[in-house]
This record gives C-alpha cells, sequence and structure tokens, in this order.
C-alpha cells in the first residue's frame, strides 16, 4: 500500500534498504577514471548506465561529473552522494534501478579550480562531454571553433581558469602536458556529426590560439573518437518525482526518465585505455559514421520536425504528436522519401525496421516528452539533421518538399504571433537575433522567409539558394494558410 511506504533520502547510508534494482558492487572500491563535463539526463541514462553496468569488474572507472552552467545538478546529486533513480517507461510498465557509477558533481562555474584538478589527475583517462551542440562554441554550418564566442574571448583573455568546454579541455591538457603525464581520451557524446573530429577540431583551434606546440602535442598525443549515442531523455518533472516516491518510497531529487531502448556505437580509438565496453552492448567500431548519420537524421531530423510542426499544430508532447495520422504520414514520407534515400548503410542495418522502431519509440506514451525540449537550438540542430540532407538532394537534382516544410515549421515557429506577441519561447543562442529579423521583416511571408534564411552562420551556402527558397516558401504558405 502506497501510503504505508517510508519515504526514504536515497543516499550511501540509505542505499542497503533501497528495494529496486540497485548497484551489485561496493561503492567503497570504486575510484575514478572518468570526468563528464555536463551532466544533465542524457549522460546519466547513458554512459552512467554503462559505467554502472561494469563497475564490479572495473571498480577504477567511477565518474566524476561537472556542470559548467549551472549548480542544480551538484546541489541535487551531492547530498544524495551522486546516486540517482533511473526511471525507465516502456509498453512493458516502469522499472526503476539506482545508478552509482557518478561519485560527485562539481559545479565548474562557481569551481573551476577543482574541475580542473579532478581533470589533471592521471588516474582520468576518459573525458566524456554532453555539452550540447552549442557548447563547442563553433560555427553550425562550418564546424569551425567561433573565436568572436564570448566564452571562447574570455578562454583566451585568461586560459588558466576557463568557461568553455573546450576551454577546459585545453588548460587540462595543457597542464597534464606540462605535469609530463599522459592524456586523456576525449569522448564527446553529442549529437553532431563527427562529434569527435569537431571537438578535436574546436580543441586544436583553440589550443593553436594560446600555444602552438600545446596543439601539437594534442594532436599527435591525444584520441577524440566519435559516436554515436542515442536514448530519448524527457526532462523529469515533478510528477516523476512524487510517484517514484509513491512506488518505492524513494525520495530523489534528480531521477532520469528514460525509455527502454538504447544504443551506442563508439569508435575504438582511446589512447590510454578503456572499458571493456563491448561486454556491455556498447558496439565498437572503426567508423561510425555512417551510424551517426542515420541516427541524426532519421531520428533527430524527424523530431526537429515533430517540435516545429507539433507545436504548430497545437500538441505540447511528441506523444500527443504521434496520435495525429496527418503528422505522423508526414513524418514516414520524410524519413521514407527524402531521409533515408540519402543512407548509405552496412547491408546489414536494415533502415525500415529502423524507421518504423523509431515511430514505436515517438509514441511512447510514458514519455511526455516535451516539443518545446526538442524545439530549442534550432540553429544549432537544423543544420545537421535537415539541412546536410538537403544539401545533398539539391545537388543530385532531387525534390526536397518535405525537407522544405521542416525548415518552413521552423521559421513558422520563430515568427508565429497570438494575442500579446510571440506564440512559442525561443530558447537558442541566436534567438533573440532572429526574433529581430523577423519583426524587422514584418509581415510579408517572403520577407520573414528571407530573413531567416540568410543567416550564414546556419545556412552557409544554402542562404543564397533560390530552390531552397523556393521551396521553403510554397511550405511557408501551406502551413501559415492551415494554421
Ligand atoms: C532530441 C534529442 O532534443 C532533441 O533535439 O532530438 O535529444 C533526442 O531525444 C536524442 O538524441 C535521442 O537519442
Amino acid at each position: 500500500m502506497l501510503s504505508l511506504r517510508l519515504k526514504m533520502k536515497l543516499n550511501n547510508k540509505t542505499l542497503s534498504q533501497i528495494t529496486v534494482k540497485k548497484p551489485d558492487y561496493d561503492r567503497g572500491e570504486v575510484s575514478p577514471g572518468i570526468v563528464h563535463l555536463g551532466i544533465g539526463g542524457f549522460h546519466r541514462a547513458h554512459l552512467a548506465v554503462t559505467v554502472d553496468n561494469l563497475l564490479a569488474k572495473e571498480p577504477d572507472w567511477g565518474i566524476i561529473g561537472a556542470s559548467l552552467r549551472s549548480c542544480a545538478t551538484a546541489d541535487a546529486l551531492n547530498p544524495q552522494h551522486g546516486l540517482y533513480t533511473l526511471i525507465e517507461k516502456s509498453e512493458a510498465g516502469v522499472a526503476y534501478r539506482v545508478i552509482a557509477s557518478v561519485l560527485e558533481v562539481i559545479a565548474a562555474c562557481d569551481n573551476g579550480e577543482q574541475l580542473l584538478a579532478k581533470m589533471i589527475d592521471p588516474a582520468i583517462r576518459i573525458v566524456s562531454l554532453t555539452v550540447t551542440e552549442k557548447g563547442y562554441c563553433h560555427d553550425p554550418d562550418t564546424a569551425e571553433l567561433n573565436l568572436e564566442h564570448p566564452d571562447i574571448l574570455a578562454d583566451l583573455a585568461s586560459p588558466e581558469s576557463p568557461r568553455s568546454a573546450p576551454g577546459f579541455l585545453v588548460e587540462a591538457l595543457r597542464r597534464r602536458r606540462d605535469n609530463g603525464d599522459k592524456p586523456f581520451t576525449v569522448l564527446s557524446c553529442d549529437n553532431l556529426p563527427s562529434n569527435g573530429r569537431v571537438c578535436r577540431q574546436v580543441v586544436l583551434a583553440l589550443a593553436g590560439q594560446l600555444d602552438t606546440g600545446l596543439a601539437d602535442w594534442i594532436e599527435a598525443r591525444v584520441s577524440f573518437p566519435c559516436t554515436m549515442v542515442d536514448r530519448i531523455v524527457p526532462a523529469t518533472t515533478d510528477v516523476d518525482r512524487r510517484l517514484l516516491t509513491e512506488q518505492t518510497g524513494i525520495s530523489d531529487h534528480w531521477p532520469v526518465v528514460t525509455e527502454a531502448f538504447s544504443q551506442c556505437v563508439v569508435e575504438d580509438d582511446f589512447c590510454v585505455g578503456r572499458p571493456a565496453f563491448e561486454c556491455h552492448n556498447i558496439q565498437m567500431v572503426s567508423d561510425v559514421a555512417a551510424f551517426e548519420t542515420m541516427k541524426l537524421r532519421l531520428l533527430n531530423g524527424s523530431h526537429s520536425a515533430l517540435a516545429y510542426l507539433g507545436s504548430l499544430a497545437g500538441y505540447e508532447t511528441v506523444a500527443q504528436a504521434m496520435q495525429d495520422n496527418q503528422l505522423v504520414q508526414f513524418i514516414e514520407s520524410l524519413m521514407g522519401q527524402e531521409l533515408a534515400p540519402t543512407l548509405n548503410m552496412p547491408t546489414d542495418i536494415d533502415l525500415k525496421e529502423y524507421q518504423s522502431q523509431l515511430l514505436k519509440r515517438f509514441r511512447n506514451p510514458g514519455l511526455q516528452h516535451q516539443l518545446l525540449q526538442i524545439a530549442t537550438d534550432g540553429s544549432q540542430k537544423l543544420p545537421q539533421r535537415i539541412l546536410s540532407p538537403i544539401r545533398e538532394r539539391l545537388s543530385q537534382g532531387l525534390p526536397i518538399p518535405r525537407l522544405a516544410r521542416c525548415i518552413a515549421g521552423w521559421i513558422a515557429f520563430i515568427s508565429c504571433r497570438d494575442g500579446t506577441g510571440f506564440r512559442f519561447p525561443l530558447r537558442d543562442p541566436l534567438g533573440d537575433e532572429m526574433r529581430q529579423q523577423v519583426m524587422a521583416a514584418g509581415a510579408a511571408p517572403v520577407n520573414q522567409v528571407k530573413s531567416i534564411l540568410s543567416l550564414q552562420s546556419v545556412f552557409g551556402d544554402l542562404a543564397a539558394s533560390e530552390e531552397l527558397f523556393e521551396a521553403v516558401i510554397r511550405q511557408f504558405h501551406d502551413i501559415s494558410g492551415a494554421k
């Protein structure tokens, strides 16, 4: 009976009394081997779970988490000694599991030096990252470091007290080199094409501005494997926390909600060793590019399409939008007609099966995945999800009506107004600039579309494409007429 359950705060002392699935190893034996930058839900539902699976055999791979922007995760998780509950929602119901691989969390905005001290400890052999697309401080079109980014300017002015993720990596690697120590592997787990290579490029560019010898050392000694990491992780809500307590007795400030599905493909290139990931459902390969492009276009591209078109249609969550037959048909044909044909997959991958599995995952009613969560940072996400396939198809003379509709949906999402002002909140590093552009453009749809398509850092060569403009404006009229 729910009301009879005792409410128990999650921490090392109460762990033995927790009745849900929990670690099969002694936490006292675990020592850190990984520093993770950007310890949000995505990491805690993914790499941290894999590490939890392997700590019984390899206890020297514990995780020190770091948040570069906010103190919230550190404030919630440290009193729980890093413990948190993974809430897995699937057709089979809800499964709970306590994850113990995170040993501590550092809020780097207040304690940068503490984070650097951990990063230069030679016991740390991997520094992994989920800092989102914008955390790489690069130009989304060219993937080059943006030397005018405020955080990069700050890091160039005082490299010893960095602010950005590339800044922390460069400074930690500099100190390791100066100490005569080995470097660490940098493992990017973000949704970027060739994420390892992008990360390497921004790190080398920043290091090169500061100390060319350091850039050479990093180039020669540090590996930056690419990864494809996939698991849908909606933001946790108070309702999730309450239900967790009601159903398990666990009082946890920072649980993570996710689906049962999980996939990870990693390039096997680790300069100072790695855990036996291959024994824990991670596919170790020599090249992840095909997997990465498949996921970025079919999953993330469809997600972005649902986020903008679904929000415009009045839905709040992915599962709700997936109840709309017209939208589902659109997503199916976007994937099948315009995205899948751009992919070149190994023969053992069944793309049709992958697409139907995605539709099923999107329908998961347990997840409550907010469309507005996915709609954030469109300027950083759409280049790899939608614009790269557009570029490829246009160069082959192929039609792009559905891909153009995604861009038109994004522009409509940015510019759409209701009685009181803009209809949707816009969380995007270029948000203010884009809103100013559409306001300056006035009410004419042609000008609104042009104002966004002219963003060079997002559209690159496509900014000048008449074909893209024509295709987008047609869809924009269609969407506006349908609203
Ligand atoms: C989503 C991703 O928010 C978004 O942009 O498309 O976070 C997506 O849920 C994950 O990549 C799934 O692996």
